[in-house]
Protein backbone atom coordinates (compact mmCIF):
# COMPACT_ATOMS: atom_id res chain seq x y z
CA UNK A 1 0.00 0.00 0.00
CA UNK A 2 1.16 3.23 -1.16
CA UNK A 3 1.84 5.88 2.13
CA UNK A 4 -0.07 9.46 1.15
CA UNK A 5 1.82 12.26 1.33
CA UNK A 6 0.34 13.04 5.03
CA UNK A 7 1.41 9.46 6.07
CA UNK A 8 4.41 10.42 5.28
CA UNK A 9 4.58 13.34 6.97
CA UNK A 10 3.62 12.19 10.10
CA UNK A 11 5.50 9.04 10.09
CA UNK A 12 8.75 11.14 9.77
CA UNK A 13 8.23 12.92 12.10
CA UNK A 14 7.33 9.89 14.73
CA UNK A 15 10.71 8.48 13.55
CA UNK A 16 12.34 11.86 14.67
CA UNK A 17 13.55 12.33 11.09
CA UNK A 18 13.57 15.46 9.61
CA UNK A 19 11.36 17.73 7.56
CA UNK A 20 12.69 19.43 4.44
CA UNK A 21 11.51 22.40 1.97
CA UNK A 22 10.99 20.05 -0.53
CA UNK A 23 8.39 17.57 1.89
CA UNK A 24 5.07 18.08 1.28
CA UNK A 25 3.84 19.53 4.96
CA UNK A 26 0.51 20.51 5.87
CA UNK A 27 0.02 24.47 5.67
CA UNK A 28 -0.34 25.03 9.51
CA UNK A 29 3.02 23.38 9.82
CA UNK A 30 4.43 25.68 7.29
CA UNK A 31 3.00 28.62 8.97
CA UNK A 32 3.99 27.58 12.52
CA UNK A 33 7.71 27.93 11.66
CA UNK A 34 7.96 30.70 9.47
CA UNK A 35 6.14 32.59 12.55
CA UNK A 36 8.70 31.13 14.90
CA UNK A 37 11.73 31.30 12.50
CA UNK A 38 10.59 34.77 11.58
CA UNK A 39 10.42 35.91 15.55
CA UNK A 40 13.66 34.44 16.04
CA UNK A 41 15.43 35.76 13.31
CA UNK A 42 13.92 39.09 13.97
CA UNK A 43 15.06 39.03 17.84
CA UNK A 44 18.62 37.98 16.86
CA UNK A 45 18.53 41.34 14.54
CA UNK A 46 16.77 43.58 17.09
CA UNK A 47 18.81 41.90 19.88
CA UNK A 48 21.96 43.60 18.03
CA UNK A 49 20.68 47.29 19.66
CA UNK A 50 21.27 47.33 23.32
CA UNK A 51 24.45 46.04 23.20
CA UNK A 52 25.72 47.52 20.23
CA UNK A 53 24.93 50.79 21.84
CA UNK A 54 27.80 49.65 24.17
CA UNK A 55 30.27 49.41 21.38
CA UNK A 56 31.46 52.60 21.50
CA UNK A 57 31.99 53.00 25.35
CA UNK A 58 33.52 49.48 25.95
CA UNK A 59 35.99 49.83 28.83
CA UNK A 60 39.48 48.61 26.88
CA UNK A 61 39.91 47.54 23.88
CA UNK A 62 40.08 43.79 24.32
CA UNK A 63 36.20 44.27 25.88
CA UNK A 64 35.39 45.94 22.79
CA UNK A 65 36.34 43.62 20.08
CA UNK A 66 34.51 41.21 22.87
CA UNK A 67 31.80 42.80 21.84
CA UNK A 68 31.98 43.86 18.59
CA UNK A 69 32.50 40.10 17.47
CA UNK A 70 29.27 39.31 20.21
CA UNK A 71 27.06 42.12 18.33
CA UNK A 72 28.05 40.68 14.25
CA UNK A 73 27.90 37.02 15.11
CA UNK A 74 23.89 37.69 16.36
CA UNK A 75 23.52 39.44 12.78
CA UNK A 76 24.78 36.20 11.60
CA UNK A 77 22.38 34.59 13.20
CA UNK A 78 20.08 36.63 11.79
CA UNK A 79 21.13 35.69 8.15
CA UNK A 80 20.92 31.73 8.67
CA UNK A 81 17.40 31.81 10.23
CA UNK A 82 16.06 34.12 7.43
CA UNK A 83 18.02 31.54 5.02
CA UNK A 84 15.76 29.22 6.64
CA UNK A 85 12.76 30.81 6.39
CA UNK A 86 13.29 31.50 2.72
CA UNK A 87 13.34 27.93 2.21
CA UNK A 88 9.39 27.78 3.33
CA UNK A 89 8.66 30.48 0.67
CA UNK A 90 8.45 33.72 2.03
CA UNK A 91 10.96 36.30 1.28
CA UNK A 92 13.42 38.50 3.52
CA UNK A 93 11.93 42.05 2.55
CA UNK A 94 9.22 40.74 3.12
CA UNK A 95 9.43 39.26 6.48
CA UNK A 96 11.32 42.59 7.59
CA UNK A 97 8.50 44.70 6.56
CA UNK A 98 6.12 42.87 8.45
CA UNK A 99 9.00 43.52 11.55
CA UNK A 100 9.02 47.48 11.08
CA UNK A 101 5.34 47.91 10.20
CA UNK A 102 4.73 45.58 13.97
CA UNK A 103 2.96 42.88 11.89
CA UNK A 104 5.48 40.50 13.54
CA UNK A 105 7.23 40.06 17.05
CA UNK A 106 10.53 39.57 18.16
CA UNK A 107 11.68 38.53 21.83
CA UNK A 108 10.19 40.61 24.57
CA UNK A 109 13.90 40.66 26.41
CA UNK A 110 15.21 43.27 24.01
CA UNK A 111 12.72 46.01 25.04
CA UNK A 112 14.52 46.34 27.92
CA UNK A 113 17.36 49.23 28.03
CA UNK A 114 21.04 48.77 28.79
CA UNK A 115 22.61 51.41 31.05
CA UNK A 116 25.84 50.36 32.00
CA UNK A 117 28.64 47.76 31.25
CA UNK A 118 27.28 45.57 33.47
CA UNK A 119 24.19 44.85 31.67
CA UNK A 120 26.56 43.37 28.66
CA UNK A 121 27.95 41.14 31.01
CA UNK A 122 23.95 39.85 32.65
CA UNK A 123 22.46 40.19 28.72
CA UNK A 124 25.57 37.42 28.05
CA UNK A 125 25.36 35.28 31.77
CA UNK A 126 21.16 35.57 31.69
CA UNK A 127 19.91 36.00 28.44
CA UNK A 128 22.22 34.04 26.18
CA UNK A 129 21.76 31.49 29.18
CA UNK A 130 18.14 31.26 28.80
CA UNK A 131 18.92 31.55 24.66
CA UNK A 132 20.84 28.23 25.16
CA UNK A 133 18.42 26.41 27.30
CA UNK A 134 15.73 27.60 25.02
CA UNK A 135 17.61 26.74 21.81
CA UNK A 136 19.77 23.78 22.42
CA UNK A 137 16.27 21.38 21.80
CA UNK A 138 15.56 23.31 18.94
CA UNK A 139 18.46 21.36 17.12
CA UNK A 140 16.29 18.49 16.98
CA UNK A 141 13.56 20.38 16.08
CA UNK A 142 11.25 18.70 13.25
CA UNK A 143 11.95 20.76 10.28
CA UNK A 144 15.51 20.32 9.18
CA UNK A 145 16.84 23.96 7.87
CA UNK A 146 15.97 25.35 11.45
CA UNK A 147 17.39 22.35 13.55
CA UNK A 148 20.79 22.62 11.34
CA UNK A 149 20.88 26.41 11.98
CA UNK A 150 20.27 26.01 15.37
CA UNK A 151 23.74 23.87 15.39
CA UNK A 152 25.91 27.10 14.49
CA UNK A 153 23.69 29.25 16.78
CA UNK A 154 24.08 26.98 20.00
CA UNK A 155 27.71 26.85 19.37
CA UNK A 156 28.14 30.48 19.27
CA UNK A 157 25.89 31.48 22.20
CA UNK A 158 27.93 29.42 24.26
CA UNK A 159 31.23 31.93 23.91
CA UNK A 160 28.66 34.77 23.89
CA UNK A 161 27.20 33.32 27.70
CA UNK A 162 31.13 32.50 28.53
CA UNK A 163 32.05 36.10 27.55
CA UNK A 164 29.47 37.69 29.48
CA UNK A 165 29.76 35.69 32.80
CA UNK A 166 33.70 36.60 32.55
CA UNK A 167 32.95 40.07 32.29
CA UNK A 168 30.91 39.51 35.30
CA UNK A 169 33.37 38.04 37.83
CA UNK A 170 36.26 40.48 36.37
CA UNK A 171 33.96 43.48 37.84
CA UNK A 172 33.07 40.93 40.78
CA UNK A 173 36.48 41.19 41.76
CA UNK A 174 36.80 45.32 41.47
CA UNK A 175 35.76 47.60 43.47
CA UNK A 176 32.38 47.86 45.57
CA UNK A 177 30.57 50.31 43.22
CA UNK A 178 31.24 47.76 40.68
CA UNK A 179 29.82 44.98 42.56
CA UNK A 180 26.60 47.09 43.02
CA UNK A 181 26.62 47.42 39.14
CA UNK A 182 26.35 43.80 38.55
CA UNK A 183 23.83 42.97 41.27
CA UNK A 184 21.65 46.16 40.01
CA UNK A 185 21.97 44.75 36.01
CA UNK A 186 20.97 41.43 37.77
CA UNK A 187 17.93 42.69 39.73
CA UNK A 188 16.68 44.20 36.42
CA UNK A 189 17.32 41.39 34.13
CA UNK A 190 16.30 38.55 36.03
CA UNK A 191 12.45 38.21 35.49
CA UNK A 192 12.94 39.82 32.36
CA UNK A 193 14.99 36.47 31.37
CA UNK A 194 12.50 34.39 32.54
CA UNK A 195 9.35 35.56 30.35
CA UNK A 196 11.73 34.95 27.65
CA UNK A 197 10.32 31.35 27.87
CA UNK A 198 7.29 32.63 26.87
CA UNK A 199 3.48 32.32 28.84
CA UNK A 200 3.23 29.90 31.22
CA UNK A 201 1.67 26.33 30.01
CA UNK A 202 -1.62 26.83 30.76
CA UNK A 203 -1.97 29.97 28.83
CA UNK A 204 0.75 29.22 25.84
CA UNK A 205 -1.81 28.39 23.16
CA UNK A 206 1.03 27.11 20.74
CA UNK A 207 2.94 24.85 22.61
CA UNK A 208 0.55 21.73 22.37
CA UNK A 209 0.48 21.59 18.39
CA UNK A 210 4.39 22.35 18.26
CA UNK A 211 4.79 19.22 20.66
CA UNK A 212 2.99 17.28 18.51
CA UNK A 213 4.64 18.35 15.66
CA UNK A 214 8.31 18.47 17.17
CA UNK A 215 9.02 21.71 16.70
CA UNK A 216 9.21 22.38 20.32
CA UNK A 217 11.04 19.53 22.66
CA UNK A 218 10.31 21.12 25.93
CA UNK A 219 6.99 23.29 27.17
CA UNK A 220 7.82 27.09 28.38
CA UNK A 221 7.72 26.01 32.20
CA UNK A 222 9.95 22.99 31.63
CA UNK A 223 12.30 25.03 30.22
CA UNK A 224 11.90 28.15 32.57
CA UNK A 225 12.33 25.49 35.41
CA UNK A 226 15.76 23.81 33.78
CA UNK A 227 17.76 28.02 33.24
CA UNK A 228 16.35 28.45 36.89
CA UNK A 229 17.97 25.32 38.13
CA UNK A 230 21.06 25.89 35.88
CA UNK A 231 21.42 29.61 37.18
CA UNK A 232 21.15 29.30 40.83
CA UNK A 233 24.86 28.15 41.45
CA UNK A 234 26.22 30.22 39.02
CA UNK A 235 24.68 33.12 40.96
CA UNK A 236 26.40 31.56 44.25
CA UNK A 237 29.74 31.65 42.49
CA UNK A 238 29.23 34.73 41.31
CA UNK A 239 28.07 36.54 44.40
CA UNK A 240 25.04 38.09 43.25
CA UNK A 241 21.79 37.51 44.98
CA UNK A 242 18.46 36.74 42.22
CA UNK A 243 15.88 38.92 43.09
CA UNK A 244 13.56 36.14 44.17
CA UNK A 245 12.50 36.37 47.98
CA UNK A 246 10.75 32.64 47.37
CA UNK A 247 13.42 30.99 44.98
CA UNK A 248 14.45 27.98 47.41
CA UNK A 249 15.68 24.64 47.05
CA UNK A 250 12.97 22.07 46.89
CA UNK A 251 14.83 18.47 48.10
CA UNK A 252 11.38 16.15 47.00
CA UNK A 253 11.03 17.41 43.43
CA UNK A 254 14.97 18.17 43.17
CA UNK A 255 14.61 21.50 41.88
CA UNK A 256 14.36 25.09 42.76
CA UNK A 257 10.95 26.23 43.34
CA UNK A 258 10.88 30.09 42.19
CA UNK A 259 8.18 33.03 42.30
CA UNK A 260 5.54 33.89 39.61
CA UNK A 261 6.75 36.40 36.78
CA UNK A 262 4.79 39.40 36.11
CA UNK A 263 3.30 37.88 32.98
CA UNK A 264 0.56 41.35 32.82
CA UNK A 265 3.83 43.05 32.08
CA UNK A 266 5.47 40.07 29.20
CA UNK A 267 1.55 40.77 27.72
CA UNK A 268 2.51 44.63 27.61
CA UNK A 269 5.86 44.11 26.20
CA UNK A 270 4.65 42.10 23.65
CA UNK A 271 1.56 44.31 22.96
CA UNK A 272 4.58 47.21 22.24
CA UNK A 273 4.15 48.76 25.05
CA UNK A 274 7.61 47.94 26.56
CA UNK A 275 10.36 50.84 27.52
CA UNK A 276 11.83 50.56 24.47
CA UNK A 277 9.70 48.94 21.69
CA UNK A 278 9.34 51.80 19.88
CA UNK A 279 12.74 52.74 19.97
CA UNK A 280 13.87 49.40 18.78
CA UNK A 281 11.70 49.25 15.95
CA UNK A 282 12.04 52.96 14.57
CA UNK A 283 15.66 52.30 14.39
CA UNK A 284 15.29 49.20 12.89
CA UNK A 285 13.27 50.81 10.51
CA UNK A 286 15.69 53.78 10.25
CA UNK A 287 18.64 51.44 9.33
CA UNK A 288 16.47 49.74 6.52
CA UNK A 289 16.32 52.95 4.56
CA UNK A 290 19.20 53.68 4.93
CA UNK A 291 20.54 50.54 3.23
CA UNK A 292 18.16 50.79 0.41
CA UNK A 293 21.27 52.19 -1.59
CA UNK A 294 23.41 48.92 -0.63
CA UNK A 295 20.43 47.11 -1.71
CA UNK A 296 20.24 48.67 -4.97
CA UNK A 297 23.69 48.43 -5.79
CA UNK A 298 23.69 44.95 -4.50
CA UNK A 299 20.61 44.16 -7.26
CA UNK A 300 22.42 45.86 -10.29
CA UNK A 301 25.47 43.98 -9.88
CA UNK A 302 23.91 40.76 -9.48
CA UNK A 303 22.02 41.80 -12.87
CA UNK A 304 24.53 43.16 -14.71
CA UNK A 305 26.75 39.74 -13.64
CA UNK A 306 24.04 37.72 -14.69
CA UNK A 307 23.65 39.33 -18.50
CA UNK A 308 27.68 39.03 -18.84
CA UNK A 309 27.08 35.50 -18.33
CA UNK A 310 24.66 34.75 -20.84
CA UNK A 311 25.28 33.71 -24.33
CA UNK A 312 24.74 35.90 -26.97
CA UNK A 313 21.89 33.34 -27.50
CA UNK A 314 20.31 34.55 -24.39
CA UNK A 315 21.55 30.95 -22.52
CA UNK A 316 23.51 30.91 -19.87
CA UNK A 317 27.06 29.81 -20.38
N1 LIG B 1 8.60 37.63 23.53
O1 LIG B 1 2.05 29.95 22.57
P1 LIG B 1 3.37 30.56 22.93
C1 LIG B 1 18.43 35.50 21.49
C2 LIG B 1 4.45 35.09 21.88
S1 LIG B 1 17.12 35.59 20.47
C3 LIG B 1 7.75 37.96 22.52
O2 LIG B 1 4.08 29.99 24.09
P2 LIG B 1 5.38 29.55 21.08
C4 LIG B 1 19.47 36.53 21.51
C5 LIG B 1 4.44 33.92 20.92
O3 LIG B 1 5.23 34.22 19.77
C6 LIG B 1 15.76 35.00 21.47
N2 LIG B 1 6.69 37.17 22.17
O4 LIG B 1 4.29 30.59 21.61
C7 LIG B 1 19.64 37.38 20.46
C8 LIG B 1 2.98 33.77 20.65
O5 LIG B 1 2.54 34.79 19.76
P3 LIG B 1 2.07 34.48 18.23
C9 LIG B 1 14.61 34.58 20.65
C10 LIG B 1 6.53 36.03 22.86
O6 LIG B 1 5.86 30.00 19.75
C11 LIG B 1 20.58 38.41 20.53
C12 LIG B 1 2.35 34.10 21.98
O7 LIG B 1 3.29 34.90 22.68
N3 LIG B 1 14.45 33.15 20.74
O8 LIG B 1 18.38 34.63 22.24
O9 LIG B 1 4.89 28.15 21.20
C13 LIG B 1 21.34 38.57 21.70
C14 LIG B 1 1.99 32.87 22.79
O10 LIG B 1 3.17 32.12 23.17
C15 LIG B 1 7.38 35.63 23.89
C16 LIG B 1 13.58 32.50 19.99
O11 LIG B 1 12.87 33.10 19.21
C17 LIG B 1 8.45 36.49 24.24
N4 LIG B 1 9.32 36.22 25.22
O12 LIG B 1 6.58 29.70 22.14
C18 LIG B 1 21.19 37.70 22.75
C19 LIG B 1 13.55 31.00 20.16
N5 LIG B 1 6.95 34.45 24.39
O13 LIG B 1 3.32 34.17 17.48
C20 LIG B 1 20.25 36.64 22.67
C21 LIG B 1 12.56 30.31 19.28
C22 LIG B 1 5.86 34.12 23.69
O14 LIG B 1 1.15 33.29 18.30
N6 LIG B 1 11.20 30.49 19.71
N7 LIG B 1 5.60 35.05 22.77
O15 LIG B 1 1.43 35.74 17.75
C23 LIG B 1 10.58 29.72 20.64
O16 LIG B 1 11.17 28.85 21.23
C24 LIG B 1 9.11 29.96 20.88
O17 LIG B 1 8.60 30.69 19.79
C25 LIG B 1 8.80 30.68 22.22
C26 LIG B 1 7.27 30.92 22.29
C27 LIG B 1 9.21 29.82 23.39
C28 LIG B 1 9.50 32.05 22.29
Amino acid sequence: MTETVEQHFDTTVARDQRIEPRDWMPDKYRATMIRQIAQHAHSEIIGMQPEGNWITRAPSLRRKAILIAKVQDEAGHGMYLYSAAETLGVDRAELTEKLISGRQKYSSIFNYPTLNYADVGVIGWLVDGAAICNQVPLCRSSFGPYARAMIRICKEESFHQRQGYELLMTMMRGTEAQRQMVQDATNRFWWPSLMMFGPPDDRSPNTGQSMAWRIKRHTNDELRQRFVDMTVPQADVLGVTLPDPDLRWNAERRHYDFGEPDWSELQSVIKGNGPCNVQRVAQRRAAHEDGAWVREAALAHAAKHADAAATPDGEPR
